[in-house]
């Protein structure tokens, strides 16, 4: 089975992308061939800094190896050293909707919060993660509950494709997401009904996975809660909810449990265990990363390497889906010397 996931550049990945996403990628090395990619092209849709970009791709490349990503074990690269990525944006957006594009959530989000030029390419942002994950035909995309919908338009995308051109074939693969049961939308903690968030939410409300754990038991004690003094699950507590949720993924232990085990140890004393627990987790990953975010000659070897693996498959997948839509030169005339 092949697993593909794409994790934007930022050298500030929270709790959330780390327990909706980044563990789930670490365990898929185990169940099949996973695929990973940095997704520097997606990031240049916002307002970003040239300068940096670069950068945050070797932050976030060490970030994946500090959790546990092998480069022996998977395939790790930048997405814009695979130019196929781009050509097939091009070609999967002719059997996009363009009226589904414009009414995705984030689209909409993104485009309301944006101050300068609200860009195509934020608009073709579903259609650009369409073609990450159905160029190397994954079957399974680990993925948090926010990316639900991007997922079910690249679905949407590769039964369009494959009943226009696959004459009866399944070409393009049709995925699908695998959400984690706890932890697929970590909330914010000073706004638990928003989600933890890299650009939308408060740094107040957002444990980084680099955070020390003086920050880590700073924010988690500060929580915002209710004024109850019961720690269990309702959708009047969002906050002690999210709390639980966030334990019970640290722990790897259902949310009963953890309901059952501090009901009435008082939100001090429970928000005290929830900080002890998620510093004692993230611990290992900061350490680690400390070490690898240090040789960027190694992790740009990494990602090299992970490109050429990652453009093999890629360019097979391409080639079919040229000739399927008439594009270019004949297949067999390609090939020819
Ligand atoms: N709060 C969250 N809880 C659980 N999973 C989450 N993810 C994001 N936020 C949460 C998952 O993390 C993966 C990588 O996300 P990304 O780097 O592509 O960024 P994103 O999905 O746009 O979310 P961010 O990091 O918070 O950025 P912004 O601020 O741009 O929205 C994805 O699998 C995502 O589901």
């Amino acid at each position: 089975m092949r697993i593909f996931s794409g994790i934007q550049p930022t050298g500030r990945k929270h709790l959330g992308n780390y327990i909706g996403a980044i563990v789930q990628y670490v365990a898929s090395q185990y169940r099949g061939e996973g695929i990973f990619c940095i997704v520097d092209l997606h990031a240049i849709t916002v307002p970003y800094s040239p300068a940096e970009l670069r950068e945050r791709c070797y932050d976030t490349a060490a970030l994946l190896i500090a959790a546990g990503l092998e480069p022996a074990r998977c395939t790790l690269f930048r997405q814009s050293d695979v130019p196929e990525h781009t050509e097939l944006t091009w070609l999967l957006s002719t059997v996009t909707e363009l009226g589904r594009l414009q009414r995705m959530h984030q689209f909409r989000d993104k485009s309301l919060a944006q101050r300068e030029l609200v860009s195509a390419a934020l608009l073709c942002y579903p259609v650009l993660q369409a073609a990450d994950v159905l160029a190397y035909r994954a079957h399974e995309v680990p993925v948090g509950e926010d990316q639900r919908e991007h997922l079910e338009l690249m679905r949407d995308v590769a039964r369009r494709f494959n009943a226009r051109f696959g004459d009866g074939e399944e070409v393009l693969v049709v995925p699908e997401h695998r959400i984690p049961d706890v932890g697929a939308r970590i909330m914010d903690l000073q706004d638990p009904t928003t989600k933890m968030s890299t650009t939308a939410a408060s740094e107040q409300g957002t444990v980084f996975v680099l955070d020390g754990p003086q920050a880590i038991e700073r924010k988690l004690k500060s929580a915002v809660t209710d004024s109850g003094t019961e720690v269990r699950r309702a959708p009047e507590k969002p906050g002690i909810g999210n709390l639980i949720e966030i334990l019970a993924a640290v722990r790897d232990a259902p949310p009963e449990q953890i309901e059952s085990e501090y009901a009435d140890a008082g939100y001090g004393a429970f928000k005290a265990a929830v900080a002890g627990a998620v510093i004692e987790y993230l611990a290992p990953v900061r350490e680690r990363y400390d070490e690898l975010r240090g040789d960027e000659s190694q992790l740009e070897q990494i990602l090299q390497g992970g490109a050429a693996q990652a453009s093999a498959i890629a360019a097979e997948t391409l080639a079919d889906v040229r000739e399927r839509m008439g594009v270019g030169a004949p297949r067999r005339a390609r090939t020819l010397p």
